[in-house]
């Protein structure tokens, strides 16, 4: 029986929205343990990580252009050694955020294990500036940006090492917002990108087969990073960072079974769920929904 690892990161200094820090225990609310274990997963829930105190901009020269830096690295660094050691152990990681500086961690963990590993960044946004670019200093905006070595060394050489991740093993899915450093990078290093224009004309079937049979010739492992801001506010409205115009909940499904199927998933995370934001914990059910579908859950 495969084994699933449960990480929750109540990390919210990544950004400035209140209430993200209650991502992690709203999705166990929304039931993820029970419906992974219907999937007869034996399931291993290993609590939350302890994420420090937000810092204050007299106490840090770089707070305006890299917000709560040091306990957003402190933080990563604890995610990066347990993630290390599920993957060590043979078990499946599957993180739950908290605001998506917490990718930083993920991959920094589990990246070591494999020659090529790929990621999926299912998201409204790439991700992908540096303090350089960034309009707002918010760490989650930069996280890909960071696992690609771009950015500052306290958040690239989490883990002692870097990159994590070579820009032709990436593919961003869902983007709609992009910053103008983000796009240059994007163009620069040649990553993949199906923003909702490539969704719209080609049909999420067709984005799928085309990213898992880029993935599957290139890679050895595939790392799923889902903000919940991938998916339509209507759908997905408990986020701090809303983007009008997004996937669908159907899309989003459609999507995760196809994973399953191929069977190319070996480690996620869910992140961005904001409860304060919410209504009725629908953010919340949706990721644990899609969670169903992405461990093979089946209609018939
Ligand atoms: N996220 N591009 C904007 C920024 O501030 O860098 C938004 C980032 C959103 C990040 O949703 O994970
Ligand atoms: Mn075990
Ligand atoms: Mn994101
Ligand atoms: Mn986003």
């Amino acid at each position: 029986m495969k084994k699933i690892s449960i990480i929750g990161v109540p990390m919210d200094l990544g950004q400035t929205r209140r209430g993200v820090d209650m991502g992690p225990s709203a999705i166990r609310y929304a039931g993820v343990v029970e419906r992974l274990e219907r999937l007869n997963y034996e399931i291993e829930d290993l609590g939350d990580i302890q994420i420090g105190r937000a810092e204050r901009e007299q106490d840090s020269p770089v707070h305006l252009k890299l917000r709560n830096l040091k306990a957003v690295a402190e933080a990563n660094e604890k995610l990066a050694a347990i993630v290390d050691e599920v993957v060590q152990k043979g078990h499946f990681p599957l993180v739950l955020g908290g605001d998506h500086s917490i990718a930083i961690g993920t991959l920094a963990g589990v990246a070591k294990h494999y020659e090529n590993l790929g990621v999926i960044w299912y998201d409204a946004h790439g991700d992908l500036n540096t303090a350089e670019t960034s309009p707002s200093g918010n760490i989650h905006g930069m996280s890909l940006a960071v696992s690609l070595g771009f950015g500052h060394p306290a958040l690239t050489m989490i883990g002692g090492y870097s990159p994590k991740v070579k820009p032709e093993n990436i593919v961003i899915i869902g983007a709609r917002s992009l910053d103008e450093g983000e796009k240059q990078l994007i163009k620069e290093k040649g990553i993949k990108v199906y923003t909702m224009h490539e969704v719209d004309r080609l049909g999420m079937t067709t984005v799928m087969e085309e990213t898992i049979a880029y993935l599957k010739e290139r890679t050895d492992g595939v790392h799923l990073s889902l903000d919940l801001d991938g998916l339509d506010p209507h759908d997905a409205p408990g986020v701090g960072t809303p983007v009008i115009g997004g996937l669908t909940y159907r899309e989003s499904h459609l999507a995760m079974e196809m994973l399953a199927e191929a069977q190319i998933i070996t480690s996620a995370e869910f992140v961005e769920v904001n409860p304060i934001l919410d209504e009725r914990n629908k953010t919340a059910s949706t990721a644990v929904a899609l969670m169903g579908s992405l461990f093979g859950e089946k209609l018939v």
